[in-house]
């Protein structure tokens, strides 16, 4: 039985109503990259941090997953052999279409974690600075995500099922962040077949053995089904 291995990427969830990061008007367009996602920023400027991340949390909680995740839900559900879905996404939504068991490797808007002890718990709607943890009391609350320079979550658990991985599919990524961008290598190296499905091509478009171009909701149903 096949197993399937799919990352997805901001622009599964565009559709939703979530900005994207690098497409026009998108989160990198309105933000500076070094002062919301990275430790120094946040050392730099917390509240700055904390209130690009709060307002991103109230967007993710009001937002709708749409057909595209619905229809990832249903492949794993339909799909004879295993369907991982490893997202780049903190916004929850593939869990809210229906998906289960999903690798939140830049982690999740929904959580805190101590930048001291380590420690991760759920976060409130609104963070604020100096916010103390419940384990070791450090006034060092920060959002759970994966910030540039920091190592993404379960990258062991990525690389084993990338290893054992028949078809590899890349959704609404622009390939322009690893370790992310360099998995449907690993994919190749394991034999996969490989498909990108996005609204152009991305970055590393050129790897893919297959492409379905156009948007998520209209795209990836016409794949699963
Ligand atoms: C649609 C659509 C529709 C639109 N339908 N499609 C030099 C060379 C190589 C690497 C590095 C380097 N210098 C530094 C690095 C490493 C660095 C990196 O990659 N930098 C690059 C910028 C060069 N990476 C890191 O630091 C990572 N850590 C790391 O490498 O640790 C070392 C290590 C790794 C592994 C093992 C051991 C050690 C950490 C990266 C953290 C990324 N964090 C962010 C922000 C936090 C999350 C958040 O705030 O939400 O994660 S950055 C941002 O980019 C976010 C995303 O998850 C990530 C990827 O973006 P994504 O999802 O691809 O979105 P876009 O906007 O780029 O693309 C959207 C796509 O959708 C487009 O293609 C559209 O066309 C498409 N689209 N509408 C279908 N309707």
């Amino acid at each position: 039985m096949e197993k399937i291995v799919i990352l997805t990427g901001a622009g599964i969830s565009a559709e939703s109503g979530l900005g994207t990061f690098r497409d026009e008007g998108g989160l990198w367009a309105q933000h500076r990259i070094e002062d919301v996602a990275t430790p120094e920023g946040f050392a730099r400027d917390p509240a700055l941090v904390h209130a690009f991340y709060n307002a991103r949390r109230v967007q993710a909680a009001q937002a709708q997953p749409n057909a595209a995740h619905r229809a990832l839900a249903r492949l794993q559900r339909d799909w004879p052999g295993e369907v991982v879905i490893v997202t780049q996404n903190v916004d929850g939504l593939h869990e809210a279409g229906g998906a289960s068991g999903v690798i939140h490797m830049h982690g999740t808007l929904a959580g805190a974690l101590c930048a001291a002890c380590g420690h991760r718990w759920p976060a409130p709607a609104e963070m604020a600075v100096d916010e103390p943890c419940p384990a070791c009391a450090g006034p060092t609350a920060r959002p759970d995500i994966v910030w540039f320079g920091e190592v993404p979550y379960s990258m062991d658990q990525i690389y084993g099922h990338l290893a054992q991985a028949d078809i590899f599919a890349a959704i609404g990524t622009s390939g322009q962040v690893y370790p992310a961008a360099a998995f449907v290598h690993e994919a190749i190296a394991a034999g996969a077949r490989t498909v990108e499905l996005n609204l152009e091509p991305s970055a590393g478009v050129s790897s893919f053995d297959e492409t379905l171009f156009g948007p998520a909701t209209q795209v990836v149903p016409r794949w699963v089904d």
